[in-house]
């Protein structure tokens, strides 16, 4: 059938056409692709989502996206590997999209994502006012350990925590959704650029969870699997020793909070020279070497 939205994966996009094209998926697919509303935002949009339903397994995977207005690769990845998941006939792939349900969120950041296409290429955080400056940096405003480290208290810098732990909507609401949904999911995978690192928690401190090494030989099978097809390399650890300390993250209030057993970060491409602006080029061969690391990632977790 003709797609009800023509939608070129290998292009950056809007908020809108990602929204048209995620509700013509679900047109597209009844039965398979459902549209989710995850939460809502300060200017009034929606964290709008899909879910995959491919097949009988109940065990649900979240991807999360977009949570920094500027990192568009992390959107852009996770629509062109929700349009794998739903075509590919590799056989790796299908188990992977078939053995799960999916909770799929490329935009978590809405406001931010749209003001980083008018106004601020750069921008990184929501964009509600604090006093004399926009936006807390979603990505320090869960309410785990919030602002324990990593994270500022002036409503100007870059990684402002917030006035309170979800003091922003956006996170607040998304934080709401997904306590509905816990039952129903058993990993959360969050999509930053950039770096080429794969993470998992915490970031807040730099002490070892009881399952670390077990955390560490999954993302160690991932990398390995990102590096067999273009060669790109990776490096694994936990936050707070790979990147740096960062408290009030997504990923720290869903282990703190639900201790699912697979959660992580990536920092998709690259390591620094297109930085946030990555050619659209990069799309395609970075979302496929990520997917393959998903496949290794489930395969892996699956064997403990
Ligand atoms: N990096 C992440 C950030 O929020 C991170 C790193 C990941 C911190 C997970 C905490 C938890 O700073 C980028 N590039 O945004
Ligand atoms: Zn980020």
């Amino acid at each position: 059938a003709q797609p009800l939205v023509s939608f070129d994966l290998t292009r950056y996009h809007t908020l809108d056409e990602i929204y048209a094209f995620l509700d013509s998926l679900a047109k597209e697919n009844p039965g398979k692709v459902q549209v989710i509303v995850g939460g809502k935002t300060h200017e009034g949009r929606q964290i709008k989502g899909v879910k995959l339903t491919l097949g009988n397994s109940k065990s649900g995977i979240v991807l999360e996206g977009g949570i920094h207005a500027r990192e568009w690769i992390s959107p852009a990845s996770i629509l062109y590997i929700v349009n794998e998941l739903l075509h590919n006939n590799n056989a790796d792939v299908r188990q992977l999209a078939q053995s799960h349900e999916w909770y799929i969120f490329p935009v978590v950041n809405p406001d931010g994502y749209v003001y980083t296409h008018t106004t601020n290429r750069l921008w990184r955080k929501t964009r509600k006012p604090y006093g004399l400056c926009y936006g807390s940096d979603p990505n320090r405003n869960w309410g785990y350990k919030w602002m324990s480290g990593g994270a500022s208290n002036n409503p100007c810098s870059e990684t402002y925590g917030g006035s309170a732990a979800f003091s922003d909507v956006e996170t607040k609401s998304l934080s709401e959704y997904l306590t509905s949904i816990s039952s129903k999911f058993t990993a959360y995978v969050s999509f930053h650029s950039y770096s080429q690192l794969l993470m998992f928690p915490y970031g807040h401190t730099t002490q070892h969870l009881d399952n670390y090494n077990d955390e560490l030989q999954i993302a160690n099978k991932a990398i390995q699997a990102i590096s067999k097809r273009y060669g790109t390399k990776y490096k694994a650890g936990n936050v707070a020793e790979t990147i740096y300390i960062a408290s009030g993250s997504s990923v720290d209030w869903v282990k703190g909070t639900f201790h699912k057993p697979v959660t992580y970060t990536y920092e998709l491409r690259d390591t620094g020279r297109h930085g946030f602006l990555l050619p659209a080029d990069q799309i395609a061969p970075t979302a496929l070497e990520t997917l393959d690391s998903l496949v290794a990632m489930f395969k892996e977790a699956k064997t403990r």
